[in-house]
């Protein structure tokens, strides 16, 4: 169980990747590996590399050896590392979606499947990238992350990586993660490839990764003991290492130079505020009491299942109001807390929530924008940009026309910000599936997301004195509403459902309605009647990436209407298994006094037109979604 802890306690995505855009600085200890393969100059030039030996340890699929060491031990001090050459097949499948690979574990655990993909990885990078230089790895604790890290690290030795970084922060890397989907023996396993300054892999390395898991035939593997990461240190094996490190004061230093943790102190220390986080059993987790309790003066008892579980405690490590249901009732009874959030399996993602009061995450994001330049010191000089991805609600486009600040629009997934970001174009993003992030590093960041509200609320009450009543999350929701207008948004997902059988029927259905709307789109026109509305015009998104000129097509059904509303359809691609709906409706109100409603009841229209125009449930058979936001 120690050694699980360990790895349970290790790198978020989101903060896996900040280390990368910090190395662009020259003050962080891990400065030396300024991007995710780091090339200081060949010390080891020695790695001999042997082919195909007829010895039988060579033909045997790549495991995990359950040899293990001792802590900071030196297995192998000798210049030279010996490379196993272990044949292979290809294996169908392996296709990365909107966030790295996702499949259920036990499909990972099949022979060579993960050590295929990660072979096919190296193959599909210039040597340039990683001979001899340092990569990292981190996890979200999940079921099979210790066993596929000694897997990675020995394909990384083999391929002549120099060095491997464990820890929670880091320059990019692998993520052994599958995000907010559950984990355990029956449920997912992942992993994301976070590519030269930090963002998530581009769809040209993707796509190329992909192609050479359909050709491979030989996985090289160091010949190597298992390496003990439950302990921090360096073991060496000749020119090749491995060093476990604990990042979270790391993370924190970076924290306290985008926040001002006196003015979030002030708040969180008040009698007259109470907070909550809950972690969800992941990897959040680890970071909850070192920034939250000890930094901010928050009490241990506001931390919600603060300890990193490999199955998550049989929960679905998902921040939404349907997964987060713990922490929803708690906040949604009487007397709750004043400010309530949570986040997923690998930390990106966060929930924010007042006393009774859900903050949609594309307010969420409109708000901290709007608000950035006066209460985080990290843009004291304002947001260089704004962008959220194409189903996210207009909330933010208002606050980028009135702020006159640059303005994009990306398909779904984190990956497509990074370039804006390293361009100088973007500061604030955010996605309505609970991501919200910046420019401090190339991943959302789900504990970001809480300091950047708890900085706008404190920034709110920082005059007021004790018994006064304070400025509560609904008070600047509503606040930004009656200001902006309020963009009424919802989400339905039809999630793949769990019975194996209906996987395959449930695909086909859902593929069908797809291409149904396709062709609609294809037939629509301006002026079209639907319903109450009238069609602006009908498309499958196609995005241009202003910084490479790259393109991405069939991103995103979507109907918009004269008068700005919005239906759009896609099928996730996050899931390990059938076929996800994912329907987002969104309208415009500008009356002030008919923000208060609900929003399932002000899109009632829309939202039973969405599912009549796609014929959702006689091309699913699904009568209900299993989760609304
Ligand atoms: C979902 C979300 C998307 C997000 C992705 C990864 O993708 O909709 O906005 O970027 O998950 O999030 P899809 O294809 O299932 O709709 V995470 O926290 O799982 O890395
Ligand atoms: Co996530």
């Amino acid at each position: 169980m120690m050694a699980l802890n360990s790895i349970a306690s290790r790198p978020t995505s989101s903060l896996l990747s900040r280390k990368l855009r910090n190395s662009n600085g020259n003050d962080s200890s891990l400065a030396h590996s300024s991007l995710s393969f780091f090339n200081p100059t060949p010390l080891f030039s020695n790695i001999s590399f042997r082919n195909a030996s007829p010895s039988p340890l060579l033909s045997a699929p790549v495991r995990a050896s359950s040899s293990s060491t001792s802590p900071s031990a030196t297995v192998a001090n000798s210049q030279e590392l010996k490379i196993k050459s272990v044949p292979t097949q290809p294996i169908e499948g392996q296709k990365t979606g909107t966030s790295g690979l996702r499949k259920k574990v036990k499909e990972f655990m099949r022979e060579n499947y993960l050590a295929n993909w990660i072979q096919a990885l190296f193959d599909s990078l210039p040597p340039e990238d990683y001979k001899n230089g340092v990569l990292v790895l981190g996890g979200d604790g999940r079921y099979f992350n210790k066993e596929a890290a000694q897997i990675i690290i020995k394909i990384a030795a083999g391929n002549g990586v120099g060095k491997i970084l464990v820890g929670r922060l880091a320059n990019g890397g692998f993520i052994m993660s599958a995000s907010h989907n559950p984990g355990g023996p029956e449920y997912d396993w992942g992993i994301k490839f976070n590519y030269s300054s930090g963002q998530p892999a581009p769809e040209s390395i993707t796509d190329k990764i992909y192609g050479n898991t359909l050709s491979i035939s030989e996985i090289k593997v160091a010949d190597i003991p298992d390496i003990n990461l439950s302990q921090l240190g360096v073991t060496n094996c000749g020119p090749f290492s491995v060093e476990v490190v604990d990042p979270v004061a790391d993370y924190l230093e970076l924290l306290e130079q985008v926040f001002d943790f006196s003015l979030i102190r002030s708040l969180i220390s008040r009698s007259d505020f109470r907070f909550t986080f809950d972690a969800m059993h992941a990897v959040t987790g680890a970071y909850a009491k070192p920034i939250f309790v000890d930094k901010l003066g928050a009490s241990i008892d506001s931390i919600l299942n603060g300890v990193p579980l490999e199955d998550f405690g049989h929960g679905h490590p998902d921040p939404n109001l349907t997964y987060a249901k713990e922490l929803v009732d708690i906040m949604y009874a009487e007397h709750g807390p004043d400010f309530g959030a949570a986040s997923d399996g690998d930390g990106d993602r966060n929930m924010i929530l007042g006393s009774r009061f859900f903050v949609t995450p594309s307010d969420s994001v409109a708000i901290i924008a709007a608000n950035a330049e006066k209460a985080i010191p990290y843009f004291k000089t304002g947001p260089k940009g704004l962008a959220r991805s194409m189903p996210t609600s207009g909330a933010l486009d208002r606050v980028a026309e009135k702020l006159n600040l640059p303005f994009y629009e990306v398909p779904t997934g984190w990956k497509f910000f990074g370039n804006l970001m390293d361009a100088g174009k973007l500061s604030i993003c955010g996605e309505e599936s609970f991501g919200t992030g910046s420019d401090h590093i190339r991943e959302k960041d789900g504990i970001w997301a809480v300091l950047a509200w708890l900085s706008v609320i404190a920034f709110r009450n920082k005059d007021k004195k004790p018994g006064e009543k304070l400025v509560s999350v609904s008070d600047v929701v509503s606040e930004h509403w009656a200001t902006y207008g309020r963009n009424f948004f919802s989400r339905y997902d039809y999630e793949a459902s769990l019975i194996l059988c209906y996987f395959e029927c449930e695909s086909e259905g859902a593929n069908k309605m797809i291409d149904y709307l396709r062709d609609l789109i294809s037939k629509g026109k301006t002026g079209d009647v639907y319903g109450d509305y009238t069609l602006q015009f009908a498309d499958d998104f196609t995005y241009t990436d202003p910084v490479d000129g790259s393109v991405v097509a069939k991103q995103g059904v979507r109907f918009v209407f004269t008068d700005g509303s919005r239906i759009i359809f896609r099928l996730s691609g996050t899931g390990s298994a059938g076929a996800t709906v994912r329907i987002y409706i969104e309208q415009f109100e500008a009356d002030a006094s008919k923000h208060d409603g609900d929003a399932q009841i002000a899109l009632k229209a829309l939202i039973d037109l969405a599912l009549c125009t796609s014929k959702l449930k006689e091309f699913t058979g699904r009568e209900q979604p299993t989760v609304i936001t």
